[in-house]
């Protein structure tokens, strides 16, 4: 892999994107590196949360960008036929990750401009570093986003906030990202990593089988008509019932032990 790097510590996984000479704007290449990364998480059962963050630039600043879109030189002499592989390409992989069966944290550390705050919002968490900066710049240069900005944008700020954004290219500063909902929290840059894991292992301490249900069941049932999605959830709650995890979790409960009650159950993975 030459731009991205996969670590897996315990039940914990950071993907990193790292192509610090173009603030790591994502090219075919790396498209194509994160698919295969997403293809390792999948097969690892090990996995209870992913982190997704962005590597340095070249001069060693942990801060400065993200991802700073998809790569504009590589865009640049596309087809109308090409255009639109290179935007199914970009679709594809962030569908992955936002079905991958286990949650995944963004952890924004700086630009997340066009094909940068596309990728963000494919994730299930956004947090960001308090000098992070959001944008759909595309307009500017004469596409629409493309990765699914004009879809998800919508869906994560509303129709008006994400129009306006859209419309205007206007960038956005970490505070205005929290204030529309576009992020969960802001940190101080240093803490931010900090923050992704403490989250992840609060995340993956829980009932694996349950928390991997449950992202089901809100993806799912937010495709659907109330009536169907209320059996989504039906359908996924009882299936736990099948599980030693559920037996566990109870169990400890109704056993009135505060050791136990306070956990650690030993949950199942699979
Ligand atoms: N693509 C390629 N290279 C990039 C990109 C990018 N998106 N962003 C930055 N770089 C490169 C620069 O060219 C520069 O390279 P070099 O050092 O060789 O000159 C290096 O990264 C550092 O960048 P800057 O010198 O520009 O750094 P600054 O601190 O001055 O500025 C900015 C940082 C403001 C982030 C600036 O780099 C910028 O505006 N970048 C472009 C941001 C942008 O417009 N992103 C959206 C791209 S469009 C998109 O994402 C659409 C997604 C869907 C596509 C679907 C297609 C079908």
């Amino acid at each position: 892999m030459n731009n991205v790097t996969l670590e897996i510590e315990g039940a914990i996984a950071v993907l990193t994107i790292t192509r610090p000479a173009a603030l790591n704007a994502l090219n075919s290449e790396t498209l194509d590196e994160i698919n295969a990364s997403l293809t390792e998480i999948e097969s690892n059962a090990d996995i209870r949360v992913v982190i997704l963050t962005g590597g340095p630039d070249k001069k060693g600043n942990a801060f400065k960008s993200f991802v700073a879109g998809a790569d504009i030189g590589e865009m640049s002499t596309l087809t109308k036929a090409e255009g639109e592989a290179f935007g199914k390409k970009g679709n594809d992989v962030f569908r992955r990750i936002e079905t991958l069966p286990v949650p995944v944290i963004c952890a924004i550390n700086g630009f997340a401009l066009g094909g940068g705050c596309e990728i963000a919002m494919s994730c299930d968490i956004r947090i960001c570093s308090d000098n992070a900066v959001f944008g759909q710049p595309e307009v500017g240069l004469g596409i629409t986003p493309g990765f699914g900005g004009t879809q998800r944008l919508a869906r994560v700020v509303g129709v008006g906030k994400a129009k306006e954004m859209i419309y205007s290219a206007r960038n956005i500063k970490a505070d205005e990202a929290y204030r529309i909902g576009l992020v969960n929290n802001v940190y101080p840059a240093e803490e931010l990593m900090p923050a992704a894991k403490k989250l992840a292992s609060i995340i993956a301490a829980n009932a694996p089988i349950a928390v991997r249900a449950c992202k089901k069941a809100i993806n799912d049932g937010l495709d659907a008509k109330m009536d169907d999605a209320i059996v989504i959830e039906e359908k996924l709650f009882g299936s736990c019932f099948e599980t030693e995890d559920q037996k566990a979790g109870m169990g400890n409960f109704l056993e009135k032990d505060p050791e136990k009650k306070l956990k650690v159950v030993p949950f199942q993975n699979k």
